[in-house]
């Protein structure tokens, strides 16, 4: 049985022609996507629902709903499967006292069981909060502290690193996988599992009832742990529709891990809010397996990161020459600023428009993006969705005019708002000190048609000799270079112009650092881009330091510049 999803967005199906962009933001209305779910009339609902239970109510138990590979397993299951499998998880997790509210955390590299477990945990009504596989000691520490975790899934391998003398609110360790030894203290998932139902009362919620849990980090101080409700789902899956574009017989692949919000909202919520088939792949980045990922499973739909699509052009056109990937059709990217260069590589190379989307742990789903059909504008984030109103304002809070850089801001009541900040009441108000309006955090100017341009995080714009300069326009042109692979621009203090321009680079292969080069990528950046722009300062480094989720931390190349304290690092990359 197919969705129709025509039939829910009559007017928004149509914002692909941009004539009727106006048009579409002018009669939208949020009750017309709430009208697709069931909760709608029930006025109950629940995320596991939604996106595993509902499909088999509605005959398409039989369709593939998980294509699972890693370098030792390659699996697939049926969203019947799931719905059995999670109705058994969540028994396990009610034989052990669990329930609606409770904190439920997830710390283990990506199989089908954590999918499992994470669908178990939402059908007691509990709220998950997932973890990265690389998180040492201390931040695992922290973030259960800090949420109050109950429970905790993870992995023997792992286990060292929950230090459960220091937790004292966590009271079950569930263990998935083979275990070297028997442990007293944790219970085995898959002896569990083996005698647990699959029939299971799933506990129905309001739509403000509790979902998931990220923890972000923030530039100084401890993460934030960033609160999210059901009511997330309208916005998920309508983006799931206008922006993903995501169809019935869709193969989809979002290459984020769970741990970064991109992997739940738009790995799991989004996907399976639609119905179609989710490729996950575990495993370290590696450009031939994911081109072979691509091949084998024929994604169509394809979102992942600038880093991703960044190091994949470094790898050069000519492995592609081994894989097939005519059957995408349709390729998007979040998380850090959308260099040109890659939008114009990506087209060359894939022939497909790389579509970039804003967005933020905070914000729950995407906000403004490049919709299929929309006329893209390299280096621009796109619009605001149709229902999402977005402006840019200075600190006083007053809207500034076209191509004026400040603070991007989003109007008040978008159903994925984020619904609290964990145990911080004053940081999650610090977000609407102008009232009405959520103030990101990021700095983007908009243009006359509309179109939002990213600038920097605006505790990294650059202020030399009286000019604000964004670092991603200098980052920009320096990755037009052909010698240049990655690079990230910071503001260093200096006594005559406030700051100069530094730049970190890491060169592509077979290039060397030499003097010379320095000075061509200075004369690169002058005569491309402007004077005012070109950096005073380059260093050559191996790698730049990176979060797991791929942004550039220039916070960090800030502080080994200055000598100064790094902040929170557990969210780097190693
Ligand atoms: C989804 C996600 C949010 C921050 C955000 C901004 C940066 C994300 C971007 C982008 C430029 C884009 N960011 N998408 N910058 N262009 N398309 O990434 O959430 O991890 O919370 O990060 O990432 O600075 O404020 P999160």
């Amino acid at each position: 049985m197919e969705i129709n999803h025509s039939e829910i967005f009559p007017s928004i199906c149509s914002v692909s022609n941009m004539g009727d962009y106006e048009q579409a933001c002018e009669h939208f209305n949020w009750e017309d996507i709430e009208r697709h779910f069931t909760w709608y009339e029930t006025g109950k609902c629940n995320m596991a629902y939604e996106v595993i239970d509902r499909h088999v109510t509605e005959g398409r138990g039989e369709k593939v709903a998980l294509l699972y590979s890693d370098p030792l397993r390659e699996e697939t299951f049926t969203f019947r499967q799931l719905r059995d499998r999670s109705n058994q998880f969540g028994n396990v997790l009610r034989k052990y006292g669990l329930s609606k509210g409770d904190r439920v955390f997830i710390f283990m590299p990506r199989s089908p069981e954590l999918y499992i477990c994470l669908l178990g945990i939402l059908k007691i009504g509990a709220v998950v909060g997932p973890l990265f596989e690389a998180f040492m000691e201390t931040a695992v520490k922290e973030r259960l502290i800090d949420s109050g975790a109950v429970a905790l899934i993870t992995t023997s391998s792992l286990l060292g690193r929950v230090t459960r003398s220091e937790l004292p609110d966590l009271k079950h360790v569930f263990l998935v996988g083979d275990t070297v030894e028997q442990q007293d203290s944790v219970i085995h998932y898959h002896d569990e599992m083996a005698s647990a139902s699959s029939d299971l009362e799933l506990e129905w919620l309001d739509r403000d009832d509790g979902l998931i849990m990220h923890y972000t980090s923030g530039s100084t101080g401890k993460p934030k742990g960033v609160y999210h409700v059901q009511n997330a789902m309208i916005q998920q899956y309508y983006s799931a529709q206008i922006v993903l574009d995501l169809r019935e017989d869709d193969i989809y692949w979002c290459t984020a891990d769970p741990g970064w919000v991109t992997g739940t909202a738009y790995g799991i919520f989004a996907p399976w809010l639609s119905g179609v088939t989710n490729v996950v792949r575990g495993g370290r980045f590696s450009p031939q397996d994911w081109y072979a990922t691509i091949d084998k499973y024929k994604v169509t739909v394809w979102y992942s990161a600038p880093t991703a699509y960044r190091m994949l052009m470094g790898a050069g056109e000519e492995i592609l020459t081994n894989y097939k990937l005519s059957s995408l059709r349709h390729v998007l990217s979040v998380g850090e600023p959308l260099n040109p260069e890659v939008v114009r590589w990506g087209y060359k190379v894939y022939g497909q428009r790389i579509h970039d989307t804003w967005w933020m742990t905070e914000t729950g789903a995407q906000m403004i993006c490049n919709y299929p059909g929309m006329p893209i504008k390299p280096g621009s984030m796109g619009r605001p969705l149709p229902g999402i109103e977005a402006t840019i304002k200075d600190d006083k809070g007053n809207t500034l005019p076209p191509y004026t850089m400040g603070n991007l801001a989003i109007k008040v009541g978008w159903p994925a708002m984020m619904n609290r900040i964990w145990n911080n009441k004053a940081k999650y108000e610090e977000y609407f000190r102008v009232p009405g309006w959520y103030i990101s955090g990021d700095s983007a100017y908009m243009d006359d048609e509309g179109y939002f341009w990213f600038q920097g995080r605006v505790d990294d714009v650059i202020n030399s000799s009286g000019e604000r300069i964004g670092p991603f326009e200098v980052e920009s042109k320096l990755l037009e270079h052909p010698a240049i692979l990655e690079a990230g621009v910071i503001g260093k203090p200096d006594v005559i112009r406030g700051e100069i321009i530094k730049a970190f680079i890491s060169l592509r292969e077979g290039y060397e650092a030499t003097p010379e080069l320095k000075e061509e990528i200075v004369r690169f950046v002058k005569e491309g881009l402007s004077a005012h722009a070109a950096p005073r300062e380059i260093e050559f480094k191996e790698k730049l330091p990176k979060t797991r989720s791929g942004k550039i931390m220039r916070r960090v190349l800030k502080a080994w510049e200055l000598d100064l304290p790094t902040g929170d690092l557990s969210t780097i990359d190693d």
